[in-house]
């Protein structure tokens, strides 16, 4: 019972000098140091930051609105204000996707490191009379 217990012991104390040496896996941008980037989406009857005015923009060659560039390990802070008196959503690919409604006359920040390079759409999730005017959102991770 004794040896067992010697060897459990042993075996742990290998484990976790091996753990120790090998380490926890790094973040993607672990010794970056990423600037802080603000954003302020206003959400009301014309959409993201008056995205309505884009629409047809959007239609005819997919010029997104709201856009929203970073770089690369930046820690991205987005505050989304409801103008509105119904609710609205707020959602990004890859990095908020199951997104967050905020209700009428209230707000909602979502903050996040932008770990992975590309181009990531930023949309409504909230059924709402504007949904259409909230699709074509972007975010430009360079
Ligand atoms: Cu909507």
């Amino acid at each position: 019972m004794l040896l067992i217990i010697a060897v459990a012991s042993a075996v742990a104390l290998a484990g976790g000098i091996t753990t120790f040496a090998i380490g926890i896996p790094s973040s993607p941008c672990a010794g970056v140091a990423g600037t802080t980037r603000n954003f302020t989406i206003i959400a009301d009857i014309n959409g993201y930051n008056e995205s309505s005015a884009h629409y047809s923009s959007w239609l005819q060659n997919g010029t997104a609105w709201p856009v929203m560039n970073v770089a690369r390990c930046d820690q991205v802070i987005i505050k989304i204000i409801n103008n509105d008196t119904q609710s609205h959503g707020f959602a990004v690919d890859t990095y908020a996707t199951r997104g967050t409604e905020i209700i009428g006359g209230q707000q909602s920040t979502v903050e996040f490191l932008a770990t992975t390079s590309g181009h990531f759409r930023v949309y409504c999730i909230v059924y709402c009379t504007v949904h259409r005017f909230m699709q074509y959102g972007l975010l430009n991770v360079s």
